[in-house]
């Protein structure tokens, strides 16, 4: 259990007050030793439990910060915050001495969790900043800029997605005393941007580098031989102590490193040929929301015409 993540820990401490998830563990000690991290569906598959009860246990914890970093850096503040309906991380950065902060990948259904922290923290929100066109959940971004006004929604402008400012590669995003690096990484979408913030050393992948994964290709102009191209010059040329963190995990696991990426990832380790024919072999159902999730994007989540993005 020492590898377990934190998505598991909340989900077995709230199930076993209930119900002795304890119990439960006891008789899975292979599951639990040799898996790196589970997410609400793989742990409720293996323990007799009803799957929305689960996630409601789980989703009354949406407030909690996710970061081992909160408090120990004096000159950064960061949180990375789960929305568990889609395995969407949002990221909070700022800088304590002006109060600036930025959000990444902001999730419409979880803009009231992530106003109070920005309100409760007395931030200034400069910019709610997506990493690319999302297929799978409907951006904040749009409803934000109407909650704090002056903040201001940024998106690459390869995407054509509406935006307050379009982004490309060789970009700064700058907030107080601290810098994101706009590095273009496409190959799940056309217009799929990783965020670097080199004096903390960590990167921002979106989808395009998943942990011990990437981001499907089979559709939104996807391409697998871009995405490998991508990866490579992109996010696997920074220094390898660098922080990897995603767009996204269904597994339970929450942040990586370059090192890690390029000698672990079971699918970017390959040749291109090897990648290309994975990728097409994957096979996913489409995302659940994608009908709802593509058009609002586009318009910044918000698809009343008098309040775009
Ligand atoms: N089952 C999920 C699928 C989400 C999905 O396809 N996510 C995209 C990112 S937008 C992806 O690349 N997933 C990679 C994977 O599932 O391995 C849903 O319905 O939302
Ligand atoms: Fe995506």
């Amino acid at each position: 259990m020492a590898t377990a993540s934190y998505h598991v820990g909340v989900l077995a401490r709230n199930y076993g007050r209930r119900n002795s998830v304890k119990a439960g563990l006891r008789l899975f000690p292979a599951l639990f030793s040799q898996t790196r991290g589970f997410s609400a569906r793989a742990f409720s598959q293996f323990v007799v439990v009803n799957k929305s009860d689960v996630l409601s246990n789980a989703q009354r914890n949406f407030q909690r910060d996710m970061s081992a970093l909160a408090g120990k850096d004096k000159n950064f503040i960061f949180r990375q915050l789960l929305d568990y309906k889609s395995f969407t991380y949002t990221y909070l950065l700022a800088d304590p001495e002006s109060k600036d902060a930025i959000l990444i990948d902001p999730v419409i259904e979880m803009v009231d969790r992530d106003a109070k922290l920005v309100k409760d923290m007395g931030l200034n929100l400069k910019y709610v900043v997506n990493t690319h066109v999302h297929a799978d959940h409907v951006t904040g971004s749009g409803e934000l800029k109407t909650r704090i006004p002056g903040c201001k929604s940024m998106i690459s402008a390869v995407s054509k997605a509406q935006a307050d400012v379009k982004l490309k590669e060789g970009d700064k995003i700058t907030f107080g005393n601290l810098e994101l690096e706009v590095r273009s990484t496409p190959g799940h979408t056309n217009g799929c941007l990783t965020y670097v913030l080199h004096d903390k050393q960590m990167a921002f992948t979106g989808d395009a580098l998943l942990i011990r994964g990437c981001g499907r290709t089979d559709f939104q102009e996807g391409s697998s031989a871009t995405l490998y191209e991508s990866v490579h010059n992109k996010i696997f040329s920074l220094p390898p102590n660098y922080t990897l963190l995603p767009a996204h995990d269904y597994t339970g696991q929450t942040s990586t490193t370059v090192e890690e990426e390029k000698t672990l990832n079971p699918r970017l380790t390959k040749t291109k040929e090897q990648f290309i024919k994975i990728m097409e072999d994957l096979n996913l159902p489409y995302p659940k929301q994608i009908d709802k999730a593509l058009p609002a994007n586009m318009v910044c989540g918000l698809q009343d015409a008098t309040s775009k993005g």
